[in-house]
């Protein structure tokens, strides 16, 4: 209902012709660090923008159960078992708050999830990696959730209310997500020599897709520029990839493991470390299509999405017998 509401508050603002002054008056409130709400008026490539990114960001947690769901009957004690399970449902939490974020935006839910099936909507690259042993859980935790986490800590400051406010909470889990990720690559780097070598392996696996999830180098990010004017991303890819080898790294070395990058080296002048080149061709085949699990995750979600039919369809007879008592 509510989500109708702003439907069509949006269609009829929509209706309305951008003119120069609307564009700078927009502009000026995003300069002086306004939120922009649901029902205001925004110019329909902000709007566009932010169902784009919020809605893949939404599929990505969603599609991102899948690698931990892989080890929830095989984690190593019950202890474990409650805890990745907690995560798990986390992402699910997160996927749903922003999908509802995406929705004020005037956008159904139905079209967003049509999209993502049909393999229209892009999600995260990460996710189309498979999770081998134990240790990827581990891995999954430190590296993923750490490059989300500092993905994400910007979004909250994002110039768009809704998603701001969605990303609060989502950091706050994340952040438990990747302690309980680095706890366990601990537990093992600290174990048998057959135990850090699972983890050695995992980090092996793991390091050049978590940095291919901050996107494209800054040169070939279409939507950077525009993204940052609008406050909508407040850091460019390659800056926020740069402050995740720094901060990881460090770890790593705490870990007693080591990243798979011959260039990798401190440079002393500027205070960072520098990397060698990610492959980009691999990252373009992934989010093409044509990663090592691809198929396999939209093929699962696909079925998770017939065997909830009745759910939905209890819902909507739900909601319509509580409409007509209403209108009674
Ligand atoms: N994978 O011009 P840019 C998580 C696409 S959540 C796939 O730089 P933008 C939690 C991009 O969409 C992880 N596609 O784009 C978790 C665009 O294509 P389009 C998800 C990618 O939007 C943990 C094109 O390339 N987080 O992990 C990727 O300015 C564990 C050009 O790129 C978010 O979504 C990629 N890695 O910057 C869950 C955060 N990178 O749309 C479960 C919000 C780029 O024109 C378990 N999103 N592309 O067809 C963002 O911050 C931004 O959208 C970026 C990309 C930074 C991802």
């Amino acid at each position: 209902m509510y989500t109708q509401g702003l439907d069509q508050a949006g269609k009829e603002q929509r209706e309305v012709a951008e003119t120069a002054d609307m564009l700078a008056a927009f502009q000026a409130r995003i300069d002086a660090e306004e939120k922009i709400e649901a029902k205001d008026w925004m110019p329909e490539a902000y709007r566009r923008t932010l169902i784009r990114q919020i809605s893949q960001h939404a599929h990505s947690e969603i599609i991102g159960m899948q690698p931990e769901g892989n080890w929830l009957t095989r984690a190593p004690s019950l202890k474990r078992k409650a805890i990745l399970l907690a995560k798990v449902q986390d992402e699910a939490g997160h996927g749903l708050y922003l999908y509802s974020a995406a929705e004020t935006l005037g956008v159904s839910r139905d079209q967003l999830v049509g999209d993502l099936l049909s393999g229209k909507a892009k999600y995260s690259s990460i996710f189309n990696y498979p999770t081998l042993s134990w240790a990827d859980i581990g891995a999954v935790g430190w590296l993923v959730d750490g490059a989300a986490i500092m993905n994400q800590i910007p979004l909250c400051r994002c110039s768009y209310g809704p998603y701001a406010r969605a990303m609060v909470r989502v950091c706050k889990e994340e952040s438990f997500h990747q302690r309980q990720g680095f706890e366990i690559m601990l537990t093992l780097c600290r174990g048998t020599d057959e135990q850090k070598a699972m983890a050695q392996d995992a980090l092996s696996r793991w390091w050049w897709p978590s940095l291919m999830m901050f996107g494209p180098n800054d040169s070939e990010s279409k939507h950077s520029a525009q993204s940052m004017a609008w406050k909508i991303k407040r850091f460019t890819n390659d800056e926020l990839r740069q402050k995740f080898v720094d901060v990881t790294v460090q770890q790593a070395e705490y870990l007693g493991i080591s990243v798979p990058d011959k260039d990798l080296r401190f440079d002393e002048s500027s205070g960072h470390h520098t990397f060698g080149e990610i492959d980009w061709q691999e990252f373009m085949d992934v989010i093409a299509g044509n990663g090592p699990c691809n198929k396999q995750r939209l093929e699962k979600r696909q079925a998770a999405h017939d065997d909830g039919a009745w759910v939905r369809e209890a819902a909507q007879a739900y909601a319509s017998k509580q409409a007509a008592l209403a209108a009674a």
